[in-house]
């Protein structure tokens, strides 16, 4: 099957490196995405979020005259579906944006088009939502045109890289659904590219992302029970992981990001009656913050009045991303507790968490602070070096959730510190 022009909706975390990457390839694409301040960034040449290596992809794909921008699809060889599938407040799936990008689809599909729907969704999505959409063209997935589901699975941070690398799998409602998607992505995919069913795929991407939730949610389990019972969860972690068999992640203040901590819900929500395990992670995930609460609390006797320096907002390491982040929920926490929080971060400075103040350098952050509390393992805060910070601060306490700062260290810079994970001694 040959791709001479293909439509990619949703101009987000994938859908714009992707649109790009096909465009770079030669291809001619259409980026659509339904908000207008996206498109008229993206005609005038510059792009609406941060990704290393995008902002040159994008303009390589611009120059190429191969890529345009428009608020609706048009007529396509290929169509792909990458918009965000978030959740409502009671964790269900929201799948209002799959639903209407299917919707913009309909009047433009043609008999032989390819559609390929990319979003994190639950279980049976692609049959039983998006197909029964697309048939009211009056043509039948999987006879009349075809319709496929292939994850994303990079990594923010790393995701021009991962596109091109990791292996690919394509699921398909028809065999030739599956193929046709196959000879799509080759373009530009080095990975190994497997085909599958639609709703096999789905399952794929949910069963990884969950398998990390559930081994974070051990780590976090560990790190309280390693609190209770007077142990170094880090020196633990380290020891068992000498096994061959076994490598436990890394304990933290919980899990963010718009992935794991919202992804392993569809499997919950699908099917309640058989998610133990899977729910257990969640909830212990989600209720690190409040671990954390205990420890601020306990470091500090009375939270009332005191002023914390919280250092790091983002989800995860040297990111700018703080979607369902666990250090803007801690030190949300920590306002509402009655104390005055002053957060840094330092790939978003201006950022302010409800309750709290933004600081706009680390010096301002910890000028008056009772307690450093590290939120994020970003390199700039994991460096820091605790003699030069002693200068900056009064504080003389300190509190470290993610196994970042080394004690001695610290405690010859004068302070004491705190450690998730690390009980007292005997
Ligand atoms: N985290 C820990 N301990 C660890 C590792 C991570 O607490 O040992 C926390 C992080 O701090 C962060 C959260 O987990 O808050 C998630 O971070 P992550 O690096 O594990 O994953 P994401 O959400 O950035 O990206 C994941 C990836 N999935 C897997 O590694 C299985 C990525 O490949 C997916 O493409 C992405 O989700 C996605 O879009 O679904």
């Amino acid at each position: 099957m040959k791709f001479n022009r293909i439509c990619v909706l949703g101009l987000g975390y994938i859908g714009l490196p992707t649109a790009s990457m096909f465009a770079a390839n030669g291809v001619k694409v259409l980026g659509v995405d339904v908000n207008p301040q996206v498109i008229e960034t993206l005609q005038r040449g510059e792009i609406h979020i941060y990704e290393p290596g995008l902002r040159g992809l994008v303009a390589q794909a611009l120059e190429s005259g191969n890529l345009t921008f428009a608020l609706q699809p048009e007529p396509a060889d290929a169509f792909i579906i990458a918009v965000p599938t978030p959740f409502y407040a009671d964790k269900r799936a929201d799948l209002s944006f799959v639903r209407s990008a299917a919707e913009a689809i309909l009047p433009v599909l043609r008999a032989g088009s390819l559609v390929v729907l990319e979003s994190t969704s639950p279980p049976r999505t692609t049959v039983d939502v998006v197909a029964p959409i697309l048939n009211r063209s009056g043509l039948k997935a999987g006879e009349d045109f075809l319709l496929a589901y292939s994850p994303e699975r990079v990594l923010p941070g790393q995701i021009l890289k991962e596109l091109v690398e990791n292996a690919r799998v394509i699921g398909g409602v028809s065999p030739a659904s599956a193929e046709a998607g196959r000879e799509l992505y080759r373009t530009f995919v080095k990975g190994e590219i497997h085909t599958t069913t639609a709703t096999t795929a789905e399952m794929v991407k949910l069963m990884e992302n969950t398998t990390r939730d559930v081994n974070i949610a051990i780590a976090n389990e560990f790190a309280r029970l390693a609190d209770r019972f007077g142990v170094d969860v880090w020196e633990a972690i380290s020891l068992a992981n000498l096994h061959p068999r076994i490598n436990i992640l890394r304990p933290g203040p919980g899990v963010g990001g718009h992935c794991i901590s919202v992804d392993p819900w569809f499997f919950v929500e699908a099917a309640p009656d058989l998610t133990t395990v899977i729910y257990a992670a969640r909830t212990v995930n989600d209720s690190q913050p409040h671990f954390v609460l205990q420890l601020v609390k306990r470091a500090l006797n009375d939270l009332n009045g005191k002023r914390i320096a919280a250092l790091g907002l983002a989800y995860k390491p040297d990111i700018d991303d703080l979607r369902e982040s666990p250090a803007v929920e801690t030190a949300a926490l920590l306002a509402k507790e009655g104390a005055l929080v002053r957060t840094w971060e330092p790939f978003k400075p201006g950022h302010v968490v409800p309750g709290t103040r933004a600081a706009a350098s680390l010096a301002e952050a910890v000028s008056d602070a009772d307690l450093i509390l590290l939120l994020v393992n970003h390199s700039q805060l994991r460096d820091l070096d605790p003699l030069e910070l002693a200068k900056l601060t009064p504080a003389r306490l300190a509190l470290d959730t993610v196994g970042a700062w080394l004690p001695k260290n610290w405690e010859a810079a004068g302070f004491r510190l705190f450690r998730l994970g690390v009980g007292a001694p005997d």
